[in-house]
């Protein structure tokens, strides 16, 4: 095993790679900006190199300066959490070029998941349900391009093949509108990702977003870990997920999820992987896969008591997977809420001082984050301070528990999402379960005091 791992990012991730660190007896170098240096988990760490000034061009994105501190404090492998150099190929490239380890799919891998065209493509010679669309990237030609749009049927969605996660892409509803919005989006590409590539899909108008956890080892084993439901979301930011996902037929996600492990086997992925998914009318449509640790991977090691972490560093060190599917049994429920720095209904960010912090504890509550009382959060990075997780036996009891974690749970001195949650774990509509992507947006529409907060920083 490796005796000493770099942690390439900051905030709740850093400490929770820290802490799967320290459980293994590895020691940890955490890297860190200037506007970071104070943190407690950055003090936590057996050490620490400042790596630059506060914006992330000069300091989470400076791949020179994150080499070269693993160079001087002798570190064998490098983990790049969520975000920030986590899926770049060329970093992780020069990351083994140098002599390290990363701690992640090979280069390849995510260089073929990078690109969407590519990743879908794979998907469908593995098997995989894709939703329906172009065969690869769109043509040049105009009449080609309204040939594949009636073939799909409208409404279709145009997707830049070097996007995702909700960026670079555009819905279109008629004939009329299609060129036009072609042309546009593979403009957009081009200055965006420098790739002008376009697919086409068929657009679902009301799905879930479901997705499977896969870890790999790099001898061809490969297993699915259950899914998770992350339709309650607001601009692509997701706000609440959870696992299992309320009311889709086990039958159906084992099949889905037995595909995922067959498709990583046939490409030759190595790590932990997330397969994206839109869930419609009873059928899963495979859109795109994330090729890093999830913010929302603990939802999935409350229910499967797997460390993904820790599984995420053994396999990069070369060990084989410990579990083999039949060992992978999911039990109970787990509900994860995303605290953030911000207005809980206007959503502009909140960052300053935290002056009152206080926890929520208790049987199956689970807090990660790098918060605490005195602790300034950042206005540069992303306003995530941490993350609410409830595990409960059944749904019922897992939302009983996260309402109890969030009367608890105290912050001062900025403002948080905490009312939002609170508010969302007694909505009828969240009850039920199943809820689609557009829910959330839609119910905050509805309120009258936002309507305003949305007219002005809206769309
Ligand atoms: C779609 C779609 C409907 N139909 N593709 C948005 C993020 C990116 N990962 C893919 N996205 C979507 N792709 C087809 N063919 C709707 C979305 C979408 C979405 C997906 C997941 C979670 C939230 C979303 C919010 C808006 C749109």
């Amino acid at each position: 095993m490796f005796e000493k791992i770099l942690i390439a990012n900051r905030g709740e991730i850093a400490l929770r790679i820290q802490r799967a660190c320290r459980e293994m007896g590895i020691k940890t170098v955490v890297v860190h900006s200037e506007a970071d240096r104070e943190a407690k988990y950055v003090k936590l760490a057996d050490e620490s190199v400042c790596i630059g000034p506060a914006p992330s061009a000069q300091s989470y994105l400076n791949m020179p300066a994150i080499i070269s501190a693993a160079e001087v404090t002798d570190a064998e492998a490098i983990h790049p959490g969520y975000g920030f150099l986590s899926e770049n190929a060329d970093f992780a490239e020069r990351v083994e070029k140098s002599g390290f380890v990363f701690i992640g799919p090979r280069p390849e891998s995510i260089r073929m998941m990078g690109d969407k065209v590519s990743a879908k493509q794979a998907m469908i010679k593995a098997g995989v349900p894709c939703v329906p669309g172009s065969d690869g990237a769109l043509p040049e030609d105009p009449k080609e391009i309204i040939r594949i749009a009636r073939k799909v049927g409208y409404p279709v969605i145009i997707k830049a093949a070097g996007g995702g996660g909700g960026r670079g892409m555009r819905v279109v509803h008629t004939e009329a509108a299609l060129l036009n919005a072609v042309t546009m989006t593979r403009t957009e590409a081009g200055t965006a990702f420098g790739n002008p590539e376009v697919y086409m899909e068929k657009y679902l108008e009301n799905p879930r977003h479901v997705e499977i956890q896969i870890l790999a080892d790099e001898y061809k084993n490969a297993i699915w870990l259950g899914e998770r439901d992350c339709s309650m979301q607001r601009r692509h930011q997701k706000v609440i997920e959870e696992a299992p996902a309320p009311g889709i037929p086990r039958k159906l996600i084992e099949r889905i999820g037995d595909r995922c492990a067959e498709a990583c086997r046939k490409i030759g992925y190595r790590g932990a992987g997330t397969f994206e998914f839109l869930y419609e009318n009873g059928e899963f449509y495979f859109i795109e896969m994330n090729t890093r640790i999830q913010v929302e991977h603990p939802v999935t090691e409350m229910i499967t008591g797997v460390d993904l972490v820790q599984e995420q560093i053994r396999v990069a060190c070369g060990e084989k997977l410990r579990f083999r599917q039949r060992d992978i049994e999911l039990s109970g429920h787990a509900i994860e809420c995303r605290i953030n720095a911000e207005d809980p209904f206007k959503f502009t960010p909140s960052p300053g001082r935290i002056v009152a912090w206080h926890a929520p504890g208790g049987p199956g509550i689970r807090v990660d984050s790098h918060a605490y009382a005195g602790y300034f959060v950042p206005p540069t990075y992303d306003s995530m301070v941490g993350k609410v997780i409830a595990y409960g036996a059944t749904r019922e009891q897992a939302i009983r528990r996260m309402q109890i974690a969030l009367s608890e749970m105290v912050v001062e001195g900025i403002q948080t999402n905490i009312p939002l949650h609170r508010e969302l774990m007694v909505d009828a509509r969240f009850f039920e379960g199943g809820t689609n992507i557009h829910y959330l947006e839609q119910k905050l529409a509805a309120k009258p005091d936002l309507q305003k907060a949305t007219a002005k920083g809206g769309k």
